[in-house]
């Protein structure tokens, strides 16, 4: 006997019927209600929403009524739509805001913005969808178009010619250009061509894809489920987009001063006397350390919220001592709960319905580092704070920060996830894994963030992601996962991390040395001098590789690497007040020059080189063997930090980098901000600072100002105003330049009596300052006042602090140009 099974419809071959893509159709009506336009086509419409005059959204719906919701990337108070005033003919409907106009082609639905001048900023073709759920639109591109943003993503940085997956993966190998998903989704695509840049932001997320290869003069973006919903952020310079961008999904919170000094890992450090032999390691070298993380090994058998009992005996005495040494410890924590019904949190979680379901009710597990495992269902508010309560165990022994690891979410099966069927319970409005899977990291690191944040009692958080989408910055710092120590993925670091920069994502960094292989001495010696300028600075390795702590390569390394982390950390003041320029404007801490240096036709991919703020130009060298490298020097005066050789701009020259040296050169006529040499980025020796002028010249135009932030470096007091904002500024004349200093706000006083200006490479030979006293420099060291000849010839003064500011005049030498080195 035969059932009907007999005849199975894949029996009969494939289904030939081609799926067919479905548009709008014609603009047949439009309303507006509550501030949205409403337009609907003939089987479909786009709302529009305009979010003030240099942004608007457009969210595609197949039914009767738009559903506005948004994912939890964008911030609810930047959705407020504006109206603005709207014009109609036989073929066109047009609206018009402050900076530019909207206009939508009745009978195509085609959609179009141009600027005050008449200019096409944005086309956008078709938006279509099929019948299975997924959407897409085309974008017109341009001979001269280039593309950045996209967060983590592998190959170099102007993303014209590539396409990329939004699927949040656990990639240990390969990082290749061909790799289209990473850890990370950021769906914001930079598009800049002639003199204009903008951004479009797609909230999605499920799977999505941005395709710059295959149209030729097209690109598009689409997604796989749920609705098209996609933001244009104005331009006209890619600045305005990055801060547009990130009034949208938010800005980072500026961390604590120790979470941005240098970072030592290992998976793993295996047990509580290794992690202190290694604090004190670093402190018998002298080389300046803040952290140690502890990997998967510190826990038992893999149960986060745990210490291993046998190798972490006494967590809370190690810890103390750590700090002691001014080093912190920042654990891996992990999603994965394992399933073991004598375990509290497992208890909890399964008892309380925390953790991720099918609909029907039963657990999903899947396998991970502690076996079988269970998920938390952060999307859910009650789970999300059960998690963040959980991180009690750790504050309780005093540690401030953590690390998210395998939050993609990564899963030892087949799909390397959840079953795209598992259920987010979501305050109600359930969804499936497969519509919210780029959400699931991001979702715990804000629970953890929060957690944390109402555990610490007024000191700042820090959490460390690998997974993430729009908007993670707001509550985490992102590594770049799992690299290896190979020089090419020394090279991608720049370009990834300069694309991250200009996503939101400005405190980010690569494992420095390479996670997986082994490192070198040459490698880890090139890898930290780039590192150290890095927003995000650990050094991390895998286990069975060579040992790279900075010691592990003989004395010369040592040296070298001591003097480089050094650095880092000589540059705090100036590094501090790059990450709240990235806190107050979305600005990323290092740039690529093509934000500061748009129009000029050399730097559009030039990732090999990159900008420290933007007035220092870092070179690293990325190839072994290699003493010289090329370095082009966009327009403006630059002075080769290490000899003051000066070059203007516009050029390519050959650097000399022996080992010891990486090039890096400053704009002349700029401020650089330099503190003490710590160990550690809150050691108590004082917020000395030395304000450091560059290449100053006697000339009536020549003009030089910054603004110093500073604050206790820990807690969250700034927020109610205890900080300070130390503005400099210099002005040349015929006869010597004047220095002139004042305090925006005082509400934070500084732990220093004096200040320093020094003159470092100026066009003249200063003389001396009138009514000062020529010093040593020890006797400025001893905190006298007066001037004198710096160790390398520059010229040091030395002030009083005083709130209330105050001026000084440098004297010119008669006639004199020479340089004052
Ligand atoms: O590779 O926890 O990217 O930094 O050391 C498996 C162990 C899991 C991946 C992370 C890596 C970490 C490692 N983890």
């Amino acid at each position: 006997m035969e059932s009907s099974e007999a005849i199975r419809p894949e029996k009969m071959g494939p289904l030939v019927l081609k799926e067919t893509w479905n548009t709008p159709g014609s603009l047949v009506s439009w309303e507006r209600s509550e501030n949205v336009y409403i337009c609907r086509g003939e089987r479909g419409g786009i709302a529009f929403l305009f979010l003030g005059d240099d942004m608007f959204r457009m969210k595609v719906f197949r039914g009767s009524v738009p559903d506005l919701t948004t994912s939890p990337a964008v911030l609810a108070e930047c959705c407020i739509p504006h109206l603005f005033p709207e014009e109609e003919d036989d073929e066109r409907l047009i609206f018009t805001t402050g900076a530019i106009r909207l206009i939508i082609d009745k009978a195509t639905f085609l959609i179009r913005v141009e600027n005050h001048q008449g200019i096409t900023v944005m086309q956008q073709n078709l938006t279509s969808w099929n019948p299975r759920g997924a959407s897409h639109a085309e974008y017109d591109m341009q001979p001269d178009s280039h593309f950045y943003g996209l967060g983590e993503k592998a190959s170099f940085l102007d993303k014209r010619g590539e396409k990329y997956t939004n699927w949040n993966t656990d990639v240990f190998a390969p990082h290749l250009p061909e790799i289209e998903a990473l850890y990370e989704t950021i769906p914001l695509l930079i598009h800049m061509h002639g003199d204009l840049a903008y951004g479009l932001f797609l909230d999605n997320t499920g799977r999505s894809d941005f395709d710059m290869r295959s149209h030729g003069v097209a690109f598009t973006i689409g997604c796989d489920t749920g609705e098209y919903d996609i933001y244009f952020i104005n331009g006209p310079e890619m600045k305005d987009v990055v801060k547009r961008y990130t009034t949208l999904t938010g800005r980072i919170a500026l961390p604590p001063k120790w979470a941005i000094g240098y970072h030592q890992s290992r998976y793993s450090y295996m047990n509580q006397q290794e992690v202190l032999q290694l604090a004190r390691t670093f402190r018998e070298k002298g080389i300046p350390c803040d952290v140690i993380y502890l990997d998967i090994h510190y826990m038992d058998e893999y149960r986060v919220f745990t210490f291993d009992p046998v190798h972490f005996p006494e967590p809370e005495k190690m810890i103390a001592e750590l700090r002691e040494l001014g080093v912190r410890i920042i654990p891996i924590v992990d999603p994965g709960v394992k399933k073991d019904p004598r375990y509290e949190v497992y208890q909890q979680g399964v008892l309380n319905k925390h953790f991720c379901r099918r609909l029907e009710g039963d657990i999903f597990f899947g396998e991970v580092w502690p076996g079988t495992s269970a998920f938390p269902d952060f999307s859910d508010s009650r789970a999300a704070e059960w998690w963040g309560d959980l991180h009690k165990f750790y504050t309780d022994l005093g540690i401030q920060g953590i690390w998210n690891d395998m939050n993609e979410p990564a899963v030892f099966n087949e799909s390397k996830t959840k079953d795209l069927d598992v259920m987010h319970f979501n305050n109600g409005r359930p969804v499936t894994h497969e519509e919210y899977h780029n959400l699931y990291g991001m979702m715990m690191s804000k629970a953890t963030y929060e957690g944390l944040a109402e555990q610490l009692g007024g000191e700042r958080p820090f959490v460390l992601t690998r997974a993430g989408y729009a908007g993670i910055q707001r509550y985490a710092a992102v590594w770049t996962g799992d690299n290896r120590s190979f020089w090419e993925h020394m090279a991608m670091a720049m370009p990834m991390v300069l694309n991250m920069g200009l996503s939101g994502l400005a405190f980010a960094g690569p494992d420095i040395g390479g996670f997986a292989h082994h490192t070198s001495a040459q490698l880890l010696v090139r890898w930290t001098q780039m590192g150290v300028f890095f927003p995000y600075c650990r050094n991390h390795s895998s286990i069975g590789t060579l040992r790279q702590e900075p010691w592990s390569f003989g004395e010369e390394v040592e040296r070298i690497l001591r003097e480089f982390i050094g650095l880092r950390y000589r540059l705090l003041p100036q590094l501090y007040n790059l990450f709240r320029e990235a806190e107050t404007t979305g600005l990323p801490v290092i740039r690529p020059l093509v934000l500061e240096y748009p129009r000029d036709p050399y730097v559009a991919n030039l990732c090999d080189e990159f900008l420290f703020g933007d007035n220092m130009l870092i070179a690293p060298v990325y190839r072994p063997d290699t003493e010289h490298r090329s370095v082009y020097l966009p327009k403006g005066r630059w002075l080769d930090y290490w000899d003051g050789e000066a070059f203007e701009g516009g050029v390519h020259i050959l650097a000399a980098a022996p080992l010891h040296v990486m090039p890096m050169y400053v704009k002349a006529g700029s401020f650089i901000a330099e503190g003490p040499l710590k160990q550690h980025a809150l050691e108590e020796n004082g917020d000395a600072i030395t304000f450091q002028l560059y290449g100053a010249e006697t000339s009536e135009d020549f003009r030089a100002a910054f603004s110093l932030y500073e604050d206790d470096g820990h807690s969250f007091a700034y927020r109610k105003g205890e900080y300070s904002v130390l503005d400099v500024a210099a002005e040349g004349e015929s006869d010597g330049l004047t220095f002139r200093w004042s305090y925006q706000t005082g509400a934070f006083r500084p732990r220093r009596e004096t200040l320093r200006f020094e003159l470092r490479y100026s066009a003249f030979q200063p003389e001396g300052i009138a009514g000062m006293k020529r010093r040593t420099l020890e006797q400025l060291d001893a905190g006298q006042t007066g001037w004198c000849l710096g160790e390398s010839g520059g010229f040091l003064v030395q002030v009083e602090d005083r709130p209330e500011g105050g001026t000084l005049k440098v004297r010119a030498k008669d006639g004199n140009e020479g340089n004052s080195r």
